[in-house]
């Protein structure tokens, strides 16, 4: 994969990675498969279909209703994918007589390149894999072999003039066709960002909660996914489209019941209440109000500053002035009393904090 080291030591040297600590780390085996091990000869890639029954889009004018990005209302494919490249791997170790290894996601590889150049698809200028016959609805997994296999041709990019990805973004987290600045990207602020989200992508988050799939819902190579309901990533009917208001009452163990063997256990409870409270202040929904208001106690100063910020967004000043005479005045978090001073100041600057 020539220039592939290249391009991920620019990427990482422009921060593109943010608090991804991980990503800086160990490029050398992250970048050549050999450098992660020694003995590997080949590598086969391969892609699993989560393609929707429905388009993604259509979730985000539902705003009572949180949108889980699509790959995270079904089980974790980690568990699937691994299971079935240990089931694939075990059969050619045995035909091969040579012995393999079995990744997905989570170690030093670089499985977007690595399926491009094996020929499954191509990366998009949204930088996913696109399949001609999947669209970009494929999750990736990768065995290397110590087995010399002959291998298939790369598959060229078809993008061509076309950029709607680029386009529909909501926080422009493309500088260029084919990298993305993960730091402005809805998906890395949502899961993987583990401090109150910077004021500026809260609105365009939406009712976004976990991940975001805008760009790849627009691409117009799905048309040929079929839905992918037969395999065992079939989609959790409750995960669809959960009202807000019931994900804002999911207390620690509730969270981790209802999100178990999902991706979305990944950002723990408070993390993720902080997403459910963005999505209810940008709801627009005075009703929802009522359930911000009720996390203004929260024991985690992520949930609080969140709940104020919803409050903010929903009711008027005095409102809020009433909520912050209630649960504000014993706050010490700087973070949180930032939130109330800006929900107090939201509509007269002049007033200083109670
Ligand atoms: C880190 C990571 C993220 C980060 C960063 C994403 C990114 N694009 O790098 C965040 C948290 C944002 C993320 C989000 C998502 N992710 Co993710 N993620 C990864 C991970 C762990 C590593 C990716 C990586 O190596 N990034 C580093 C950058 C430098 O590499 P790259 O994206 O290939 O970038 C290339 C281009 O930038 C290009 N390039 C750079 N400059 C230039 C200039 C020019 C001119 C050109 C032509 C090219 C070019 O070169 C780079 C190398 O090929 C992989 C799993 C793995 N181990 O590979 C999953 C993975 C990529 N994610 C996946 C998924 C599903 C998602 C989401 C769709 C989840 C969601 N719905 O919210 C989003 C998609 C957002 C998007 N548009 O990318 C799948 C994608 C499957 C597929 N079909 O490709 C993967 C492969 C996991 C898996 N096992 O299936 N992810
Ligand atoms: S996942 Fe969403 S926020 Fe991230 S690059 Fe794609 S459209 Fe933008
Ligand atoms: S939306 Fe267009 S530009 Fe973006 S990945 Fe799909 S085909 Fe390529």
């Amino acid at each position: 994969m020539p220039g592939l080291p290249e391009r991920l030591s620019a990427w990482l040297a422009a921060g593109a990675h943010g608090e991804m600590a991980w990503m800086a780390e160990r490029t050398a085996e992250r970048t050549a498969p050999a450098g992660l091990w020694p003995e590997v000869r080949s590598v086969v890639m391969l892609g699993l279909s989560y393609a929707p029954g429905t388009n993604p889009l259509d979730l985000l004018a539902r705003r009572d209703r949180a949108a889980i990005a699509a790959y995270a209302q079904r089980r974790d494919y980690h568990e699937v994918v691994k299971g079935k490249l240990k089931e694939l791997g075990g059969l050619l170790a045995a035909r091969s007589g040579r012995p393999v290894k079995v990744f997905v996601d989570t170690a030093p590889v670089m499985e977007k390149p690595l399926a491009e150049a094996a020929g499954l698809g191509w990366q998009g200028k949204h930088t996913v894999l696109i399949s001609r016959e999947h669209g970009n609805w494929l999750l990736l997994g990768a065995i290397y072999s110590a087995a010399e296999l002959e291998p298939d041709a790369p598959e060229p990019e078809h993008c061509g003039t076309c950029r709607r990805c680029l386009d529909i973004c909501p926080t422009a987290a493309f500088p260029e066709p084919f990298r993305l600045d993960a730091r402005r990207c809805l998906s890395y602020l949502t899961i993987e960002h583990a401090g109150p989200i910077p004021a500026e992508f809260r609105a365009p988050m939406g009712n976004r909660v976990f991940g975001c799939d805008d760009c790849l819902a627009i691409c117009p190579w799905n048309k040929f996914a079929q839905d992918a309901r037969a395999t065992r990533l079939a989609a959790r009917d409750d995960l669809a489209a959960p009202p807000l208001a019931d994900l804002a009452r999911l207390d620690d163990a509730a969270f981790r019941r209802l999100f178990a063997g999902t991706p979305v256990k990944r950002t723990g409870r408070d993390r993720f209440l902080r997403n459910v409270l963005i999505a209810i202040g940008n709801s627009g929904d005075r009703a929802l109000a009522a359930e911000a208001a009720r996390l203004l106690d929260d024991p985690a100063p992520l949930v609080r500053g969140m709940a104020v910020w919803a409050c903010g967004r929903l009711l008027d000043r005095n409102a809020c002035a009433d909520l912050h005479a209630r649960s504000g005045r014993g706050e010490a978090d700087p973070h949180v009393l930032a939130e109330w001073r800006a929900a107090l100041a939201t509509r007269d600057e002049e007033t200083p904090l109670p």
